[in-house]
This record gives structure tokens, C-alpha cells and sequence, in this order.
């Protein structure tokens, strides 16, 4: 009973179908399998929700919250007769992981299936789209039959919230979005030379003294910096969430089954640490929070009482944040201040160290010990090879994709995030002559077609060694970009393809299918009011 518009097109294989199917859907990311069959299943103004565990009770009330927005009424019952059956079944299909699952809708009504909750909830999260995008419009549901799971296990998104404080409200709406694209990672970059936003009770100065800076650059410099150029607003800027901030944010996420992953940047971009604990620094002085961007020189001494500073600083992180992976930052961290320093000159002697590059290599093996007694892994920017890394330690792949290539070939897990593969949505989307000022705009663009195409797995990486890919990540680093809505035209609609990107296999993608599938979303993002980019004819 296959739909007969897709006999009446003729498609004969099983892509084709698969393709015909899901743009009458608009279903992004598209699903490993679809079959639309004939007829529709109507939820009318009432449903029941078959739900018992944890899990599928988390899901069913997440669904029922939407049905409550569309007018209808949901209600929990016992499994049998609901209009909407939610089960985990751990003996469903154990090629789906967690994340995979299967969605049925016929005429006995929706039922999702699934190995664990994040499955049931991805299934949820298609069963939302296939509802009309027209709020007027009947509630119904078309019949198939999709089975689903994702190509990459770290499917993930950074905000940098340091440049630019944002509300906890939008980080929420932020987190909502990422879920409803089955985006399963939040790294939050909480701290850098320009702010300090997490609150630490050991460290009172950090959210008294560290979070704030006395105006910022708003002066386009560029595409490098150059003083002459630079003007500064004078105003105060500043912000951090309390613990108790965090560990909503970290809840509501948990809910939507996505992690978050804490940044805290060590031994650079690590100013603002040093404006309020300036003993922390290799030369005793007078330190600034940054009130403008780029690499600096300050940066935290590896001393004793650093290591110190920091694993109490992780700590009160790791009590916040149940992810396994904690984020050390260790990009752009020069050497300048270390080079001169007799501390450092002796521990070099000490340790047997010949090349200073290799104290910052000291420095994160003394952090990762500590993180391993608290069963958390390390993970760093692509910096952190220089220094030689554990095998245990996990690489952020982000100036291109030559570090990550190099750690997956050597067997340490990698998360792909180059800036030159369209992985940064603070540089341009379209021509940048039109598009608002910001970094590394001489890189090339990061348009939404290069960011369709972006393919986690380089073809260098040995055929043995591609299960180190962990997936990849957008990141957006916040300088230019100073407000929810700027960040939302840069989100929207890349995260359309960056969620494709990541839950389909490369041989499985499709442009021109995809930006079909793309004006469905496009009347969500208008119905939301959200300042999406609207893309420039597609192909460019
Ligand atoms: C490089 S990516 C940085 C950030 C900047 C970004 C701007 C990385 C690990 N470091 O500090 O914000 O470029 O695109």
C-alpha cells in the first residue's frame, strides 16, 4: 500500500522511494528508512499516551506538552488502546544503540519504539514533524513506517557565551532547537580572556571580578587585528550563571537527552582569570579582563597552585556537569611568558623537559589525572598534541581536520570541528560583503551547501581507525555575534545541515532533496519569529 504518488512518479529503487517519501514528509534529518503509506491518522482533539517507565514517561509528557500548544488534549493511560504507545524495549533491535528507533503510525495510531529514552525521544522529535506546519490545519498524522538511528555518536553544537553573555532562557531555547534536530551534544564554552560566566564557590573573585570587563571592542578591525583601528563602547559587560543556574540548564537538557560538555579554558585564554587571582601568573602583575579578541600572552603559569586552582575549580564543575567528557579548552596558549620564566626554566630541568611547547602536554596529563580519579575523560582543542597526549585524551579537531586525522590515525577519539570545513557559523554564510562583520571571513565561507557537504570522516583516516571519528561539531564563538537573534540568524538554517550532516551517512545525503525538504522548516522558523538567514538561491 505504498502511496500512490510515488508509483505515479515511477521510482523504481528504493532511494528514489525512500527520497519521494521524505519530501512529502519534509523530514529533517531524514530518516534511515521511510515508507509513506496510504492514509492518515487523526489525534483529533484528544489522546492517550501509553507510557510507563521513567523514560517513556519523560517522553510522553514532552509530547503531550506540544499536543497541549496544537490544542489537544493528551492524557496517560495504561498500554493498551492508546492513540500514541511509547515502549522501550531493550531487546528491540540492538543495531539501533540508544538512539535509534521505530515510529509506526497506521490506524490504530502511533507507536515509537526504542532501545533507550534518547531513542524513544528522536522518535518523538520526527513524530513532531510530521504534524502540518499550518497551525490551522487538522491534527493528523501521515501512516508510515520509519526505521531510524544516527550515522555519528557526537553530534554537537558550541556556544560561546564569554565574548557575549546570554540569558539562561535563550541557552534554553538554544538546547529545544538542538533537540528538535536530534543534535546530541552542548559544549558550553564558559570561559576565555574576555569572561568568566560560571559561578565557583571556592573562587568568589571569579564571578565578582573574572565576569566583568570595562567596554569591548565594537570597532571592525578587519580580518586581523590592528590597534589603530580599534573603538571601544565603554560600557560594562559582564554576566555568569549561579550553580543553581547551571544545574537547571544541565536538568532541562538531560531531559531532551542532550549532554552538556563544560569548556574551561586552560593554561590560555585565561585573562580573565588572571585579573582576579594574578598570583596565578607566571609574572606577578596587573591584569585585565579583555576587553577586545585575539591570542594573548597572559596566560595562567603551570604551577602548583595553578593545578591546584584548576582541579578545585573541576571539582565544583564535575558535581554540575554528569558528562563524561570535560572540556579543558589548551588552544592558542603561546609559550611567550613560560619561555622566560625561571619557575618554568626548573620544571623543564626537573621533568626532563627540552621544548616548552611540551609543559602544556605536564600541565593536561596532571589535569587528566585528576579527571580520571573522577572517571571524566579529557577533551581539547587540537593544540593539546602539541604537548604529546594520553591515549585516553579525546581531540577537538578545529584548525582543519590535519590534528584530528593525526590523533585518529595514532587511536585517540576525535570530534571534527574545522573552521576551514564550514564547522564555524560565526564566519559568513553568503557573500561577505553582505553579511554582518565578523571572524576568519578570508577562510571561506561557511555556507549551507558547505555545510551539507561536510563529511566527518576525511578519506586519510585509515579504514581501521574511522570508529575514532566520534562525529563533529559547529561551534559559535560569539565576538561579533552579541545577542540571541545574532545568533539565531547564524544558527538557522545551518542547523538543518549540520543535523543532516551528522545523522545520515556522507553516500546517503542529498542536496536537492534536502533543500526541498527545507521550507516546511522554514514556516516553523517564521511561526516562531525566530531571525533566520533566508539562504540565497540554493547551489551557491
Ligand atoms: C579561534 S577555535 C578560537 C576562538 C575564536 C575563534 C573565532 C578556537 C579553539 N579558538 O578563541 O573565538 O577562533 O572564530
Amino acid at each position: 500500500m505504498v502511496a500512490a504518488l510515488l508509483g505515479a512518479i515511477g521510482c523504481g529503487s528504493a532511494l528514489a522511494q525512500k527520497e519521494a517519501s521524505s519530501q512529502l514528509l519534509g523530514l529533517i534529518p531524514m530518516p534511515a528508512q521511510v515508507e509513506v503509506l496510504d492514509g492518515s491518522f487523526a489525534l483529533g482533539g484528544k489522546a492517550t499516551i501509553a507510557a510507563s517507565s521513567k523514560d517513556e514517561k519523560n517522553v510522553g509528557s514532552f509530547i503531550a506538552s506540544i499536543l497541549k500548544g496544537k490544542g489537544v488534549k493528551a492524557k496517560e493511560i495504561s498500554k493498551k488502546g492508546a492513540t500514541i504507545t511509547l515502549s522501550i524495549n531493550k531487546t528491540a533491535d540492538s543495531r539501533f544503540g540508544d538512539e535509534g528507533y521505530v515510529l509506526t503510525v497506521n490506524q490504530s495510531g502511533v507507536t515509537i519504539t526504542a532501545n533507550a529514552g534518547a531513542g524513544l525521544f528522536y522518535g518523538a522529535q520526527t513524530l513532531m514533524q510530521l504534524f502540518p506546519a499550518d497551525k490551522s490545519a487538522a491534527l493528523s498524522v501521515p501512516y508510515v513506517q520509519i526505521v531510524d538511528n544516527p550515522a555519528f555518536k557526537w553530534r554537537g553544537m558550541m556556544l560561546d557565551v564569554s565574548r557575549h553573555m546570554m540569558p539562561v532562557e535563550f541557552v534554553k531555547h538554544y538546547i529545544d532547537m538542538l533537540a528538535q534536530y536530534k543534535i546530541n551534544t552542548f559544549h558550553w564554552h564558559l570561559t576565555d580572556d574576555q569572561g568568566w560566566r560560571i559561578e565557583i564557590k571556592k573562587y568568589p573573585k571569579l564571578a565578582e571580578i573574572s565576569s566583568k570587563r570595562k567596554g569591548t571592542l565594537v570597532g571592525w578591525y578587519g580580518d586581523y587585528p590592528s590597534m589603530k583601528e580599534f573603538k571601544f563602547d565603554g560600557l560594562e559587560h559582564g554576566g555568569y550563571y549561579t550553580q543553581k543556574q547551571i544545574k537547571e540548564v544541565v536538568a532541562y537538557a538531560a531531559k531532551r537527552y542532550i549532554t552538556v560538555v563544560p569548556e574551561i579554558e586552560m593554561p590560555g585564554h585565561s585573562v580573565s582569570v588572571l585579573a582576579a587571582y594574578p598570583e596565578l601568573a607566571c609574572k606577578p602583575g596587573k591584569y585585565e579582563v579583555a576587553t577586545y579578541w585575539g591570542v594573548f600572552d597572559d596566560i595562567v603559569c603551570p604551577t602548583e597552585q595553578t593545578i591546584k586552582f584548576f582541579e578545585d575549580v573541576l571539582s565544583e564543575v564535575i558535581e554540575l556537569f554528569p558528562s563524561t567528557y570535560i572540556h579543558i579548552g589548551g588552544d592558542e596558549a603561546p609559550k611567550t611568558v613560560w619561555k622566560e620564566s625561571q619557575y618554568v626554566q626548573d620544571l623543564m630541568k626537573r621533568e626532563g623537559i627540552t621544548d616548552v611547547e611540551k609543559v602544556q602536554g605536564w600541565f593536561n596529563r596532571r589535569i587528566e589525572d585528576f579527571l580520571k580519579q573522577h572517571n571524566r575523560k579529557l577533551i581539547g582543542w587540537d593544540e593539546i598534541l602539541e604537548g604529546g597526549i594520553s591515549e585516553n585524551a579525546t581531540v577537538m579537531s578545529w584548525r582543519g581536520e590535519k590534528g584530528g586525522i593525526e590523533a585518529a590515525n595514532h587511536g585517540n577519539d576525535v570530534v571534527m570541528s574545522p573552521a576551514s570545513g564550514a564547522m564555524y557559523f560565526d564566519h559568513a554564510q553568503g557573500k561577505v560583503e553582505y553579511e554582518p562583520k565578523g571572524i576568519g571571513r578570508r577562510e571561506g565561507n561557511a555556507t549551507l551547501y558547505r555545510v551539507y557537504s561536510y563529511n566527518p570522516i576525511p578519506k586519510e583516516i585509515a579504514a581501521d581507525k574511522r570508529q575514532h571519528i566520534l562525529g563533529a561539531q559547529a561551534n559559535i564563538w560569539t565576538e561579533y555575534i552579541t545577542n540571541p537573534d545574532a545568533v539565531n540568524y547564524v544558527v538557522y538554517p545551518r542547523i538543518l545541515a549540520l543535523s543532516e550532516s551528522l545523522w545520515e551517512p556522507a553516500e546517503a545525503k542529498n542536496w536537492s532533496d534536502f533543500t526541498a525538504r527545507m521550507p516546511k522548516h522554514f514556516q516553523k522558523f517564521e511561526a516562531m519569529k525566530l531571525s533566520y538567514r533566508i539562504p540565497e538561491p540554493f547551489g551557491l
